[in-house]
């Protein structure tokens, strides 16, 4: 049992995870870099310690200092939040070798899931449906035409060390397959030192569905249901919403059944994320990310079950308290995320917030840092808050997501509250008729 967490992150989901803390009675510590002085994380933390300069790097990366920061202040355990070291396995050990909890998965299930390729094959033994490709890694453009040729183009060739969209290259046919694959190659070993390929039939209008699972010290996982992630830009998530428009309780309960006894074979521990891509009623297993995840509110709001409170006591070695049956799946929510970037070319706005009102009211959750007079500084990611929506049907819910974004006042900066304003009014998404590509192409066509 601990009772003091050092949260190793900024911005709203070091918020998220002090309130979690607070409600559980634990003490927080706040990391800060010398940009983030003012920064809501930081005020509200009990302990607060400077750990850098601005650039990430030196700060919110640098698991020197934040553990320095978790030997001076006492801190037991280590919440990473996501992005920044949330999935660094290296990172993970340091803090376990100085006897520090991490709160979140085994340093070797980070590692083994950050292999794309070692994650598809321990997925395919475990029973997990995945995309038809290669047999693991390929080492030639002879052999990845050997492949393709029999599977059927188009294919993609994907880096192993990738996912998140980067170091992949599509092939439409034999000849333009030995390009792709040494482009994918070259292009994986500059951004990753690692250029091992694999080969995928390319899915050309699927939806990113993916499911929640969570698991205890005691062998016991149950699944959260799925997140519809397809309205996405450029491999950025902009609008999430669970369950999915397009999945019944039949198959939810069918692939929740599925990973759940996948997650318990590879002996997974905390929360989780298997990444699938759907299409024609299938779904195909593409990446599983360790981490609590950005869109986790939607998962939350539907299940009533607070994923962080979730963690925090199974890092403590506490059984899950409910089981799959316990587990309800109640309306309907989505989530927007909401941006300092141009609403339409998406350039980084940061700055000042001169102007900022929060939208409220039954159903309306908004998880941000920020406060007027805050200045969103310009060296980490542009993410000004998430607005969170419930509603007993996905029409109420969209209704009052509509009704919510007219309330919400920011002001001083640009930010996609706009764009999301038009989302929420196209016909497809109100029908829930789109596809991973959707988003890009209603913005390609509102340019011309
Ligand atoms: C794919 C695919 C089509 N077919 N794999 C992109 C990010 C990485 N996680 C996997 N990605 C894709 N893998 C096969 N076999 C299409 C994508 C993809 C995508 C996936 C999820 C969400 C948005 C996407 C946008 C473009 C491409």
């Amino acid at each position: 049992m601990f009772d003091k967490v050092l949260i190793a992150n900024r911005g709203e989901i070091a918020l998220r995870i002090h309130r979690a803390c607070k409600e559980m009675g634990l003490a927080t510590v706040a990391v800060h870099s010398t940009a983030d002085r003012d920064a809501m994380h930081v005020r509200l933390a009990d302990e607060s310690v400077c750990i850098g300069p601005p650039s990430a790097t030196e700060s919110y990366l640098k698991s020197a200092a934040i553990m320095a920061a978790a030997e001076v202040t006492g801190a037991q355990a280590i919440h990473p939040g996501y992005g920044f070291l949330s999935e660094n396995a290296r990172f993970v050990d340091i803090v376990e070798a100085h006897g520090v909890t991490f709160i979140g998965p085994k340093a070797d299930h980070i590692r083994l899931m950050g292999d794309k390729i070692a994650a598809k094959a321990a997925m395919i033994e475990v029973g997990v449906p995945v995309v038809p490709g290669s047999d693991g890694g390929v080492a030639t453009a002879e052999e990845a035409q050997k492949i393709a040729g029999e599977m059927g183009y188009p294919v993609l060739v994907k880096a192993a060390s990738g996912g998140g969209g980067r170091g992949m290259k599509v092939a439409h046919n034999a000849e333009e397959m030995s390009k792709a694959f040494n482009t994918a190659r070259s292009e994986a070993k500059a951004a990753f030192g690692d250029d091992a390929v694999y080969i995928e039939k390319y899915l050309q209008k699927p939806r990113h569905i993916e499911i929640q699972v969570i698991a205890d010290s005691h062998g016991n996982v149950v699944h959260l249901g799925e997140r519809d992630c397809s309205l996405q830009r450029r491999h950025q998530k902009v609008f999430e919403e669970a369950p999915s428009p397009v999945i019944t309780p039949e198959q939810r309960e069918k692939i929740g059944t599925t990973v759940v006894n996948a997650v318990k074979k590879l002996g997974y521990l905390g929360v989780g994320t298997i990444e699938f891509l759907y299409e024609n009623g299938e779904f195909y297993f593409i990446e599983m990310n360790t981490r609590l995840q950005v869109e986790h509110p939607v998962t939350e709001m539907i299940t009533r079950i607070d994923l962080v409170k979730e963690q925090i006591r199974i890092a403590q070695g506490e059984k899950l308290s409910f089981t799959q049956d316990d587990v309800p799946f109640i309306g309907h929510a989505i989530e927007c995320r909401i941006n300092a970037e141009h609403p339409e070319t998406f350039a980084p706005s940061p700055g000042m917030i001169k102007e900022f009102h929060a939208p409220g009211g039954l159903g309306v959750r908004l998880d941000s840092a920020v406060y007027a007079g805050y200045k969103i500084p310009p060296y980490y990611d542009s993410l000004i808050g998430k607005l969170i929506v419930h509603g007993v049907t996905r029409e109420e819910c969209i209704m009052r997501t509509k009704r919510a974004l007219a309330e919400m006042v920011v002001g001083g900066v640009e930010t996609t509250l706009p764009l999301h304003q038009r989302l929420v009014d196209a016909a497809d998404v109100n029908s829930g008729e789109y596809d991973i590509h959707w988003l890009e192409r209603f913005l390609a066509q509102s340019e011309s």
